[in-house]
Formats: structure tokens, C-alpha cells, sequence
């Protein structure tokens, strides 16, 4: 499929699922953090600088994003799972609107889960890991900011995000930066190969 990245706009904010596009495209989702670089990846992926608001108050946006690429797919940016949408009482629980959406939206192609390559996953990073190796979805795990550590040592930091999550190996992990734009195609690959082809 030939994708013209140029012609992308951002569609809609959504609260809840009645709001969610009617027509069926397949879509690529960014889960993660709030602050792990979300709507910096879209942007970059896009050649976009402010597409996706970058850098708002941390889980202030509740908000599920969608962005529609040349008429066939959409990114949606999913609220941060972490500070004021999870909540302390709801710690063991994915937020609402992100487990509505990934628990009831069909037309999913590929689920990009975001991680920051310098930490060891939080308890979220963990069930929302869980969540998607017992779904059917296809995912992929990115660590983020790698420009942050030392190339000689991204394997290293990989290797502990897959121990940490206890992922077998034919899980992908693909490191990226955002700023220094590392391993971007990559990532679009990963996202090629789930769409349908036309
Ligand atoms: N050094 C570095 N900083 C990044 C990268 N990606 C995001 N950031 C920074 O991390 C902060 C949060 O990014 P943002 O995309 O808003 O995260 P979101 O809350 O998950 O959408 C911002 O200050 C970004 O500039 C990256 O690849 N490298
Ligand atoms: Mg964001």
C-alpha cells in the first residue's frame, strides 16, 4: 500500500465510543506513559512538528486523537495511563476509555506500546503488556528515547524491558528516538505489514 504522509489531518477528539470514526479503517494505535512520547513518535513518523500536541500537562489529556493518513488508516493517540486518568484507587485497572477502545474497536491493525528505554516498566507498562498478549491483537513494543543512552548500550536497555515484561522473543522490540528520528522506518514496516493489501 502507498501511503502519501503529507496528507494527513487530525479528525477528532473522542470521549466516548459514539464518537469514534464510522468507517472501518484500519487503525494504528499508540498506547504508553503519559510523557513516554506518544505524540512525539506520530508527529515524527508523520514529518509533523505539532500534529499531535507535544509536551501538554502530563495526563491531562483524556481525550482518544484520531488522525487520518491519506484516507487509509488512522493513528489514534490514546490518553496517558498513568497520573490523573489512572488515579491512585484505579492503579490496577487501565483507564476506562483505553480499555473500551482497545476492548471493543474491531478494526485495530497494530497497537504500538510505548516504553521509555531508560526505565524498567511501571506496574501499567505490565498490564497493559498483559492485556495485549492475551488479546488477538498484533503489537509491538517500542522503547522510546533512545537518544537518551548510549548506542552501544540500546541492546542492554531492550534486553531489560523484555525480561521485565517477560516477553518471548518473537515479540518485537524496536528502539526509536523521536528527535534524532532513529529507526522511524522501521516502525513503519511494522505498521505496512498489518494493513491490508490493496
Ligand atoms: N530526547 C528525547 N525526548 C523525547 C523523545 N520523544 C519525546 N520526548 C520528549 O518527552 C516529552 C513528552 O513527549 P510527548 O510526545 O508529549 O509524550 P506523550 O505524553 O506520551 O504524548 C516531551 O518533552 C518530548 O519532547 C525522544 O525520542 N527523545
Ligand atoms: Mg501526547
Amino acid at each position: 500500500m502507498k501511503i502519501n504522509i503529507h496528507n494527513t489531518k487530525f479528525l477528532l477528539s473522542a470521549v466516548n465510543k459514539n464518537q469514534f470514526p464510522k468507517d472501518n479503517l484500519p487503525e494504528v494505535v499508540f498506547v504508553g506513559r503519559s510523557n513516554v512520547g506518544k505524540s512525539s513518535i506520530l508527529n515524527a513518523l508523520l514529518n509533523r512538528k505539532n500534529l499531535a500536541y507535544v509536551g501538554s500537562t502530563p495526563g491531562k489529556t483524556q481525550q482518544i486523537n484520531f488522525f487520518n493518513i491519506d484516507n487509509k488508516l488512522y493513528f489514534v493517540d490514546l490518553p496517558g495511563y498513568s497520573f490523573s486518568v489512572m488515579g491512585k484507587e484505579k492503579s490496577q485497572k487501565i483507564s476506562k476509555s483505553i480499555d473500551s477502545y482497545l476492548t471493543t474497536r474491531e478494526n485495530i491493525s497494530l497497537v504500538i506500546m510505548l516504553v521509555d528505554i531508560r526505565h524498567k516498566p511501571s506496574n501499567d507498562d505490565k498490564l497493559m503488556y498483559d492485556y495485549l498478549i492475551n488479546s488477538n491483537l498484533n503489537f509491538i513494543i517500542v522503547p522510546t528515547k533512545a537518544d537518551k543512552v548510549a548506542i552501544t548500550k540500546i541492546p542492554d536497555y531492550c534486553k531489560v524491558i523484555q525480561d521485565e515484561l517477560n516477553c518471548p522473543p518473537e515479540v518485537d522490540i524496536i528502539p526509536i528516538s523521536s528527535t534524532k528520528k532513529n529507526n522511524l522506518e522501521t516502525i513503519w514496516q511494522a505498521i505496512l505489514e498489518t494493513l491490508p493489501e490493496d
